[in-house]
Order: structure tokens, then C-alpha cells, then sequence
């Protein structure tokens, strides 16, 4: 499941500082946001994945969040419809990139919408968390596409407070999820097991597991820690300035295992 071969990244824009933020705080700082994206890119190519990185978009500050407009798998992407309006257009700037490189291309057509940061794709089902960004429409509306890929979408809720569903949840494996305190009990996770991140270290949760190592904010002691329990190493990077622009690690690329 974790096993990826190609990634798709964007380098970030200078406008990437006016980045969407539902709380008011400072702006990420230019370099040391490049230097972020930069040591992430580096360690999914160290991690053997084959990684396209796209050319910044000025026009789209968050376009550096290339998880939130597609959703990809061997068998064929998805372009998803973007509730926010100052992302909407990501998807048509992405939309070439995905075509060119996978035989099967499916398009929302809305009116619903959905984010890719709300999906957690699991071995044998796809969530498809509602959050302020993805509306009940917008799931349905993926599930009959995901359908088309042979694969079964489920809806679940995130937790009002909570930008999207993966801002709150993450796998450490193919049973096992890591999830804030408020989605410990959810519905979704029947007959997983769920760790819950320890309080303090909330940004911990979006997490991701490449192969057989999670990369984790280098700063969450306590949940590293924990993930190293279950005997996957971590590799620690700083998540500082895209936090600031409430962002984690899966936000910024596209993974998948190209079939052969
Ligand atoms: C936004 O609000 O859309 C961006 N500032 C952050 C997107 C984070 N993406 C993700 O969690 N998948």
C-alpha cells in the first residue's frame, strides 16, 4: 500500500506566503519555506520514488498543496473540484499533468466539492471525509468515480475545528491509524486499531508513511516516539513555515505505484 513509485510535487511561488491560513498568524518566511519543500523532495527521491516536480504557479499560492486537487492510484486519477476559491483553478492547472501520465483520467464535474487533503485512501476502502471544503455532494459524486477505478468510497465527518480530515488522522500501517483525541472514536476507523497523537503535538497527525518509513514534523518527540513502536523508522523535517499556512506533510505531493 505504502509502496510507491512516482510522485508529483510544485515548487512553491513567492505568493505562497499569502497562503490560506483559517487563523491569523504570520506569514511563512519565502526561503525557509523553499528549504522545507526542498529537504521533503530530496527525501521522497532518497526513498526510491521517481518525483516530477512542476513549476510554481504565482497565480495559485496554495498550489503548492498538490494533494488537494487529485487523487491518484495506479489504475487512474481523479481531479477533484476545490471548494476554495482562490484554489478553484488548481485543477485545471493540474489536469494536463495527470493526462499526460495516466491512461484513465476521470473529472468531478460538481456542484459538489472535494479536497484531496479530506481522503484517506485504506487497503480495501477510501474515506471521504465532510469538512468545510468537502461537501456530502462532493462525496457522493466521488464515490461513483472512485467506483469506476474499482474502488469503494465511504463517507465519514471530520471534527468541526479541523481544516481536513487528514489534518486529523493518518496510518502508521495498513491497520493502524493515528488520530487526534476528538477522531479516536470515529465510525471510519471499525475494526482498525487507532492510536491517538499525544495532546501538545496536534500537527503530528499529518504524518506519511512512504514505503517502510514515516516522515514526521522533526519536533513531535513524543509521536515519533510512538511510531517507532511499531518498528518504522521515522525521518524527522521541519514543518515549521507550511504549518503556517495550515499544512502538513501529505499535502504536498501526488504518490502512486505505477502499474506495470
Ligand atoms: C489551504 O487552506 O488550502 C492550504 N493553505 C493548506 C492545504 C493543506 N492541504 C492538505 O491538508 N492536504
Amino acid at each position: 500500500m505504502f509502496d510507491y513509485s512516482h510522485a508529483i510535487v510544485r515548487s512553491p511561488a513567492a505568493s505562497v506566503v499569502a497562503g490560506l491560513r483559517a487563523e491569523d498568524g504570520p506569514d511563512p518566511d519565502f526561503e525557509a519555506l523553499c528549504a522545507e519543500h526542498a529537504a521533503y523532495v530530496r527525501t521522497l527521491e532518497g526513498l526510491g520514488l521517481h518525483v516530477t516536480q512542476l513549476a510554481a504557479s504565482e497565480e495559485f499560492p496554495d498550489s503548492i498543496f498538490v494533494e488537494d486537487p487529485a487523487l491518484v492510484f495506479g489504475e487512474g486519477a481523479i481531479v477533484l473540484n476545490l471548494a476554495a476559491p482562490s484554489r478553484a483553478g488548481e485543477s485545471a492547472l493540474l489536469s494536463p499533468v495527470l493526462e499526460d501520465r495516466f491512461e484513465t483520467v476521470l473529472h468531478m464535474q460538481g456542484p459538489g466539492h472535494a479536497d484531496g487533503g479530506d481522503i484517506l485512501v485504506l487497503r480495501d476502502r477510501v474515506l471521504i471525509g465532510l469538512s468545510n471544503r468537502t461537501d456530502r455532494a462532493g462525496a457522493e459524486e466521488l464515490i461513483s468515480l472512485l467506483a469506476r477505478l474499482g474502488k469503494r468510497g465511504e463517507i465519514a465527518e471530520t471534527p468541526p475545528g479541523i481544516l481536513h480530515f487528514k489534518t486529523g488522522c493518518s496510518l502508521i500501517d495498513e491497520e493502524t491509524v493515528f488520530a487526534l483525541a476528538p477522531m479516536v472514536n470515529s465510525p471510519a476507523f471499525a475494526g482498525m486499531r487507532v492510536v491517538e497523537v499525544p495532546a501538545g503535538e496536534e500537527k503530528a497527525a499529518n504524518k506519511l508513511r512512504i514505503r517502510d518509513s514515516i516522515l514526521m514534523g522533526a519536533e513531535f518527540h513524543k509521536s515519533r516516539a510512538i511510531v517507532e513502536s511499531f518498528g518504522i523508522p521515522t525521518i524527522g523535517l521541519s514543518v515549521e513555515q507550511i504549518g503556517r499556512i495550515d499544512a502538513g506533510l501529505s499535502c504536498m505531493s501526488l504518490r502512486w505505484r505505477e502499474k506495470i
